[in-house]
């Protein structure tokens, strides 16, 4: 299975082609366009989101709601392109217009004008651009349906937002609340503060980033594999959670704290329990030498602060090479939110990958079929 993405932010629509999915698997598009929906929304969005109305159209692949087996292409129109068309039309446009040489730090515009051979981060940012997430959250939406058939369900929730951050554990069947929320927070209370912090950082013409925790409920174990280290599930979680802009990090169960535990506090113990294998703990995060293993699989991810600050931070103009404050026209306070809805998409897709990998099918019923033989 594989995803290809296109589409620039400001271009006439975000573009998909998911290869590889097996026939008769039964879509749902109004439970893709709630994911959609999900990714415009959260406290903190700017003013981009009040423009857009993302929706699914399907393009191949499907027909009566039951895909076909060939390539799924759809597409996800930018409604803004009218607004931009001057500027971004693929026959003609106007080159002098929403230019950008401020380049931003921390975004890619001056490492992508040095590297495309440019002098308008324009042609940079427009890819570089979260607004491609649009596209691998609707490609997620029809991996959580894939899974979902096989009993496999995926949520998450955000656990912190720049320093505000809630401890707790909960169980995956608490993790949907999360979306009612204006944070996708659990905690009522912090996200409260977080909600004011937010305010104050707006005021301050500044951004913020946060945490977000993932999780894969009920798939069975050995996906992936400990054989290769391309097969490992963890790292190949990891690699497509990192390919997510603004992530910097990546933890699986325990993470970065199981660095400062002795192994007796860390690894989960067996136990044999009515003729199964059952542990007690997941401090492993589901994943033990490269493949699940049963349990819930974790994964926490860091979500760097958005690179476009209205107040503007010290940089160097592209052309002129004078000192100057960045370009910041509109952007969002913080997107963690969005994150949270693009990393469960990534993270499923990257499942149902390594499940059409180990089980094949050309038809949805061949691949239930082989999954319930496990
Ligand atoms: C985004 C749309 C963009 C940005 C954001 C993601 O809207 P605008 O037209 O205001 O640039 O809000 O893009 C970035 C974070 C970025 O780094 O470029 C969206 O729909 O997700």
């Amino acid at each position: 299975m594989k995803l290809t993405t296109a589409g620039e932010s400001h271009g006439k629509a975000l573009v998909g082609i998911i290869e590889g999915l097996p026939a008769g698997l039964e879509l749902d598009f109004a439970k893709i366009d709630a994911d959609l929906a999900l990714r415009q929304s959260g406290y903190g969005r700017g003013g981009r989101q009040k423009i857009e109305r993302d929706r699914i159209e399907v393009l191949s692949g499907v027909r009566g709601g039951l895909t076909l087996g060939s390539p799924l292409a759809f597409q996800i129109v930018n409604a803004d392109y009218k607004n931009w068309q001057n500027v971004m039309g693929a026959d003609s446009c106007d080159f002098t217009q929403r230019t950008l040489t401020k380049v931003r730090p921390g975004h890619a515009d001056l490492t992508g004008l040095l590297k495309f051979g440019q002098t308008d981060a324009r042609n940079i940012l427009e890819r570089a651009s979260a607004r491609e997430t649009a596209v691998r959250v609707a490609a997620g939406g029809i991996a959580k349906q894939y899974l979902s058939a096989l009993g496999v369900q995926v949520g998450g929730y955000v656990k912190s937002v720049c320093g505000i951050a809630d401890g707790a554990e909960y169980p995956f069947e608490k993790l949907a609340q999360a979306k009612s929320r204006p944070l996708f927070m659990l905690d009522g209370a912090l996200e409260e503060q977080a909600m004011r912090l937010i305010d104050s950082l707006k005021e301050q013409g500044d951004t913020a980033g946060g945490v977000v925790e993932i999780r894969i409920h009920g798939l069975k174990s050995g996906f992936g594999s400990c054989m290769t280290y391309g097969e490992k599930l963890d790292g190949r979680l990891a690699g497509a959670l990192m390919g997510v802009q603004a992530i910097k990090g990546v933890e699986v169960g325990l993470g970065f704290a199981a660095a400062d535990l002795p192994g007796s506090r860390v690894h989960d113990e067996i136990y044999a329990q009515g003729g199964m294998f059952v542990r007690r703990t997941n401090n492993a995060g589901g994943i033990e030498g490269g493949m699940s293993n049963g349990e819930d699989i974790v994964l926490r991810a860091a979500m760097k602060p958005i690179p476009t600050l209205m107040r503007g931070l010290n940089t160097v103009d592209f052309i002129t090479g004078e000192p100057c404050r960045a370009a910041g026209e509109r952007s969002d306070v913080a997107a963690i939110c969005a994150c949270e809805i693009i990393l469960e998409g990534v993270a499923a897709f990257t499942v149902a990958q390594a499940v059409a990998e180990r089980l094949g099918g050309d038809t949805m019923a061949q691949v239930i079929s082989r999954y319930n033989g496990l």
